[in-house]
């Protein structure tokens, strides 16, 4: 269900507020806004919105997005979805141009890679996806993961650095998509293509960040974090997906100026876990332990096994052994 676009107009008359004609369709709207933790306040025929940087609002997101980095955003916004990743897929079909943002504060069906499932309570983390329609070879294309992740590590580093949270969240990456708090999963990118006729017309990238403790599935809080439990304080929202916005719109451009291996140097910079550790990896198939030993060009992670043999794997699960 997409956000009411009263919200909008509430958010775009500023402290003014907006002259209500009240109707039931109207009242419903506001309500439902409030439900959802939008603190919508109607006084003397007027509705307000007071800014904060927390609010997921599409006309904030899009003027601030647009005036840091994509001129060309377009956001919509939605209180429930299925996936956002679906989502951003059917409007790729229908035309939906590079920079469409889709954003919910709830998904009853946030996907995960190869089938697995990415729990996303309402209001507690950031759940979003970026339709891109990139020049690049497809070949190439999984470097926009390696991206997003260096984005989702420099955003969580200026939370520190613009003196929002007190406590350096030394946030870790770990190949191929996830980012790590304390050697805990706090964020996960899921990366699919729309193919049209065999030809791979968009990639759409989806992004899922724990930002409030809530976010964490219960089952999962040795393996689990969010943002909020690492800094011990409250963290906005909407300035996190901007700087997210602005940190993934600079790389973007260095993958689209062809420079994929820049990309892979600013991953490593990032993580620990790419040279001489030990892991346990699972490509889907078999588990085997190993070594890492590098990564391609193109991001693809070098191993070595038990006998010396050495192997590239594109895609799989990695545990990291302590010894
Ligand atoms: C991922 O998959 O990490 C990709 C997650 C991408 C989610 C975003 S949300 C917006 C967009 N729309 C979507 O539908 N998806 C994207 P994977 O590496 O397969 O990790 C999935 C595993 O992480 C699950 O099997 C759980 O073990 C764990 N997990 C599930 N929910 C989690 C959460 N909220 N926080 C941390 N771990 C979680």
């Amino acid at each position: 269900m997409e956000i009411p676009f009263v919200l909008d107009r509430i958010a775009s008359a500023g402290a003014a507020g907006l002259a209500l004609e009240r109707s039931p369709e109207l009242e419903q709207d506001i309500g439902l806004c409030r439900a959802w933790g939008y603190p919508v306040e109607v006084d003397g025929g007027r509705a307000r919105i007071a800014r904060n940087e927390d609010l997921l609002v599409p006309s904030w997101l899009e003027s601030e997005g647009r005036s840091v980095a994509w001129k060309g955003l377009r956001v919509r916004g939605f209180l429930e979805l299925g996936s956002t990743n679906d989502e951003a897929l059917a409007r790729v079909r229908d035309g939906a141009p590079e920079g469409t943002l889709i954003y919910a504060l709830r998904q009853t069906a946030g996907k995960g890679r190869m089938g697995r499932k990415w729990e996303s309570p309402a209001g507690a983390g950031l759940y979003f996806t970026l339709v891109l329609r990139p020049q690049q070879p497809l070949g190439a294309w999984p470097v926009l993961t390696h991206a997003a992740s260096v984005a989702l590590h420099r955003a969580l580093h200026d939370l520190k650095a613009h003196r929002l949270v007190a406590r350096d969240l030394a946030p870790e990456l770990k190949w191929p998509n996830d980012v790590l708090l304390s050697g805990r999963k706090v964020a996960g990118i899921l990366l699919e293509t729309a193919v049209k006729g065999g030809i791979a017309e968009a990639a759409v990238l989806g992004i899922g960040l724990n930002v409030s403790p809530d976010s964490v599935p219960p089952g999962l809080s040795d393996l689990a974090t969010a943002v909020e439990c690492e800094a011990r304080a409250g963290v906005p929202r909407r300035w996190l997906l901007n700087r997210i916005l602005a940190h993934f719109h600079f790389g973007y451009r260095i993958f689209e100026a062809g420079r994929f291996g820049d990309v892979i140097e600013q991953w490593k910079a990032c993580s620990t876990m790419w040279d001489g550790v030990d892991i346990t990896v699972n490509d889907g198939e078999r588990t085997v332990e190993a070594v890492t030993c590098g990564l391609t060009g193109l991001g693809a992670l070098r191993i070595r096994n038990g006998s010396g043999g050495e192997a590239t794997l594109l895609a799989g699960d990695v545990r990291i052994r302590r010894r």
